[in-house]
């Protein structure tokens, strides 16, 4: 978990979870695996995470018992707390491929949101709740952006056109979007390319700017509470760590210095600004 002073501002990534857990649970002492995507409650009190292709809840602290949020035979996984605290939305293949669910934070029935034949992958929500970012490869080679209405009253906008290369990993700046544009696999280490994901803001009025130019992994954009930075994933230094980059400056800072095992799937407390 990563802190700044002012605001406070919490990102969660694996690496630091599985960290949190194995030293702050005696009884876990020697690790847990099959623990990923980890998200943080608006509160930054509790934290949601795929284990072993359920859902699952625990507080920060590393002490309190866990609590089952899905027990389905499906691989339910990538969970997103709402902005209010009261939802978590996650994808599974319970309907055959996978899709778009929501589910109360505290468990309940779980609610189908996207239906579409090919799979979908959970961004984020946008910052008022109302609507739930999402990419899906539908109709040519690109995974496109999308947007749908979280109790799905109508049917999914499409934000980006691109004809090859992905959109994924959006999320909700200024009235506008940051993505990750590329191709190629998340977990393929050290590319350098022209495939290479990059990050890319939509603004608010229909313009692509252009954010990084490191030739290697720029994904994962997080944005900061006043939507000046975006937290991200860079493999500059070889490594996948988290980096920041001023919207307007341009201005990039390395937040951390991990040196033999890299950050994937963060994210960041829907809030924005906890506790
Ligand atoms: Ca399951
Ligand atoms: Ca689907």
């Amino acid at each position: 978990m990563f802190r700044q002073a002012a605001p406070r501002l919490y990102l969660l990534f694996t690496v630091a979870f599985f960290a949190c857990i194995v030293l702050a649970t005696p009884a876990l002492a020697e690790g847990v695996r099959g623990v990923r995507y980890p998200a943080l409650s608006p509160d930054g009190a509790t934290v949601a995470f795929e284990y072993w292709g359920d859902l699952w809840t625990m507080p920060v602290d590393g002490y309190s018992p866990a609590r089952r949020i899905t027990d389905h035979l499906a691989w339910d996984y990538l969970p997103r707390f709402s902005p209010d605290g009261e939802w978590i939305a996650f994808v599974s293949d319970r309907s055959g491929n996978e899709d778009i669910w929501v589910i109360p934070a505290a468990g309940g029935p779980a609610r189908q949101v996207t239906r579409y034949s090919g799979g979908d992958t959970l961004c984020n929500w946008t910052v008022g709740g109302e609507r739930l970012l999402f990419s899906s490869q539908r109709g040519n080679w690109a995974q496109d952006l999308y947007s749908i209405d979280v109790n799905g009253a109508e049917p999914p906008k499409q934000i980006t056109h691109y004809d090859h290369y992905n959109s994924i990993d959006a999320d909700t700046v200024r009235g506008g979007l940051v993505f990750a544009r590329g191709n190629g696999r998340w977990w393929r280490k050290g590319y350098r390319g022209t495939a290479s994901y990059q990050l890319w803001w939509l603004t608010d009025d229909g313009n692509y700017m252009k954010l990084t130019a490191h030739n290697g992994r720029n994904m994962w954009p997080m944005a900061s509470p006043d939507g000046d930075i975006v937290y991200y994933v860079c493999d500059e230094d070889g490594i996948d760590n988290i980096w920041s980059i001023g919207l307007e400056s341009g201005k990039r800072r390395q937040l951390t210095r991990f040196t033999t095992d890299g950050v994937q799937w963060p994210s960041i407390s829907p809030s924005r600004e906890t506790r």
